[in-house]
């Protein structure tokens, strides 16, 4: 008989996932949460046929240097910005990312962000928990906040997660405005209720700006001082991105002065690190990188990324065909050696 190939999962799983590629592989499951080394990530890499990774482990060229086994890099999201693409593909290694399922569960949590800012959710809830509320003289006009519904929503990157975003305002009776690299198709624009506008138009129009970009070298600081300084100081801003797109000290200045309302932040410059002039302010909301975390859908990601394992090193129902790949011509090249 001969050896099951090894795969390599960097973050623990739903065992059930698990279960799933025991069946076809011998699998070395990490059991704890941790950022690794570029050294180690290189050392895990080396003796497996496959991994199954997160986004703090960035798959480079130098972590690819020598590695004559590994032929997957399955990532556990659908941003892939820890991987390099190009270096994977000049070394024959298929990548794929997890799109699509976790469109809704993100759209549903920057809404979570965008109502918890607004209405100080966070701050009041400290509040109460640390007993304050009893003996306190509460007043009729403490702990006001933003209005959400009736005002303008402007979202900045209008992928299928900021369309789901737009399509919910209507509930809300929003008026919905974004900026994208391109326009929407006319039907997609209807179903979204939302008008294209300039970025400076964007900033200045957004009552609650929702930043919904892929991280680029471009994208870099896309919102910095020049922008928050745009912004009307009533405004929200929530960043379920990525971090670095927005730059951490400057909206912390922006926050602390008045210049801005407040902040719903889901990532971070530096991840797990966050910046401590955030961490001091109470109009801000920060949560762990968790936008994608219900229950069935980091099931589905999970499953996703385990699928694409499985098909790619030619088991299942799907053998040869792993549904999200990054670079799929990595897969012809293999035939093309096999031939
Ligand atoms: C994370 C995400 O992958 O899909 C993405 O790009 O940022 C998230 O879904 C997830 O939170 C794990 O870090």
């Amino acid at each position: 008989m001969t050896a099951k190939p090894k795969v390599w999962v960097a973050r623990p799983l739903f065992p059930d996932v698990l279960a799933r590629l025991t069946e076809y592989f011998d699998v070395q499951a990490e059991a704890v949460e941790r950022p690794r080394s570029p050294s180690e990530l290189k050392e895990r890499l080396a003796g497996v046929d496959a991994a199954i990774v997160g986004l703090t482990d960035k798959v480079d060229a130098a972590t690819l240097a020598g590695n004559q086994r590994l032929r997957v890099v399955a990532n556990l999201g659908v941003g892939f910005n820890n991987l390099d693409v190009d270096a994977l593909t000049r070394a024959g290694v298929l990548a794929s990312n997890t799109p699509e399922v976790l469109n809704e569960s993100v759209a549903d949590y920057a809404w979570a962000l965008m109502l918890a800012a607004a209405r100080r959710v966070g701050a009041a809830e400290r509040w109460l928990r640390a007993g304050q509320w009893a003996g306190s003289q509460m007043r009729f006009d403490d702990w006001l906040g933003v209005d959400v519904h009736g005002r303008t929503l402007g979202i900045l990157g209008m992928g299928r997660i900021g369309q789901a975003i737009a399509r919910r305002a209507a509930g809300f009776d929003m008026k919905v405005v974004y900026h994208n690299r391109s326009r929407l198709a006319e039907p997609l624009e209807r179903a979204c209720g939302a008008t294209l506008v300039s970025k400076p138009e964007l900033l200045r129009l957004a009552d609650h700006l929702v930043l919904v970009l892929p991280y680029t070298a471009a994208n870099r600081h896309a919102i910095g001082a020049p922008e928050l300084a745009q912004m009307k100081p009533s405004a929200v801003l929530v960043n379920i991105a990525r971090g670095g797109i927005v730059d951490d000290a400057a909206l912390a200045a922006a926050l602390r002065e008045g210049r801005l309302a407040a902040a719903g932040l889901d990532v971070f410059e530096g991840e797990p690190a966050v910046h401590p002039g955030l961490l001091a302010l109470d109009n801000v909301v920060l949560s762990p990188h968790i936008a994608s975390a219900s229950e069935d859908t980091r099931r589905d990601m999970a499953n996703i990324a385990a699928d694409n394992v499985i098909a790619a090193l030619g088991f299942g129902e799907a053998a040869g065909k792993p549904p999200t790949p990054l670079n799929p011509a990595v897969m012809d090249a293999w035939a093309a050696r096999k031939a």
